[in-house]
């Protein structure tokens, strides 16, 4: 019997007074399906400092995925957003679901200043162009419960060969509709289509573009 290889695919509970979040919705509508010979294992983890790692942690040793990719929200994106680092920082501007407002705190004590993604960056955001959909390449994931999620993620499987990255999604226009005007979004189809073509171009491109960021086409 030949197992089933796995990717596991995260988003977010909603947060900061929000009613939906939409890593949450992306993650519930590609749960269970396939994507270049994989399946899919959708998790949604709590906006929570601690327990986001422990459930999240759970979740890649149950499942043993061959790769992971962490969504979360970002309201002022207007584009996906292919995260390239993470950083050893948590300095939380607002409470999480739990309460938590650590200011200052490395994540790992004693860690890495920084992780870079071991996804190919540039052909994900490539293929999303070229595919019609706004996307573009971010260095920095903030210093809030998703970098947070990232930069642990990237420390836990750094050296075991299981390729993991981040990609933040604009709000929904349902979001953006309580303040006219001031944020940008877009809606949950074509950020669904957008992160399946970054995830099947994961999964089949080995090495990324040799170009400069600014001059992706
Ligand atoms: N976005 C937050 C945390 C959860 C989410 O979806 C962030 O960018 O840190």
């Amino acid at each position: 019997m030949t197992l089933q290889r796995r990717i596991l695919l995260t988003g977010f509970e909603p947060f900061g007074g929000e009613a939906v979040n939409p890593s949450a919705d992306v993650v519930q509508a590609l749960h269970g399906g396939d994507l270049a010979g994989h399946e899919v294992v959708g998790l949604v983890l709590p906006c929570e400092f601690d327990r986001s790692l422990r459930v999240l942690g759970e979740a890649i040793a149950a499942h043993e995925p061959s790769l992971v990719l962490a969504l979360g929200q970002a309201a002022s994106r207007g584009e996906i957003s292919i995260e390239r680092v993470a950083i050893n920082l948590d300095d939380a501007r607002i409470a999480d679901n739990a309460g938590a407002e650590p200011i200052d705190a490395p994540i790992v004590p004693g860690g890495p200043a920084a992780y870079f993604s071991t996804l190919p960056v540039k052909a994900m955001v490539s293929a999303l162009r070229e595919a019609g959909l706004p996307a573009g390449l971010s260095c920095s994931a903030g210093t809030y419960v998703c970098n947070h999620v990232f930069y642990w993620l990237q420390h836990r499987l750094a050296g075991t060969g299981v390729r993991s990255g981040f990609v933040h999604l604009p709000l929904l226009p349902v979001q953006a509709a309580r303040r006219p005007g001031q944020l940008p979004s877009m809606g949950l189809q074509l950020m669904t289509n957008g992160v399946r073509l970054a995830l099947q171009t994961a999964l089949t491109v080995a090495t990324d573009l040799r170009v400069s960021g600014g001059s992706l086409g």
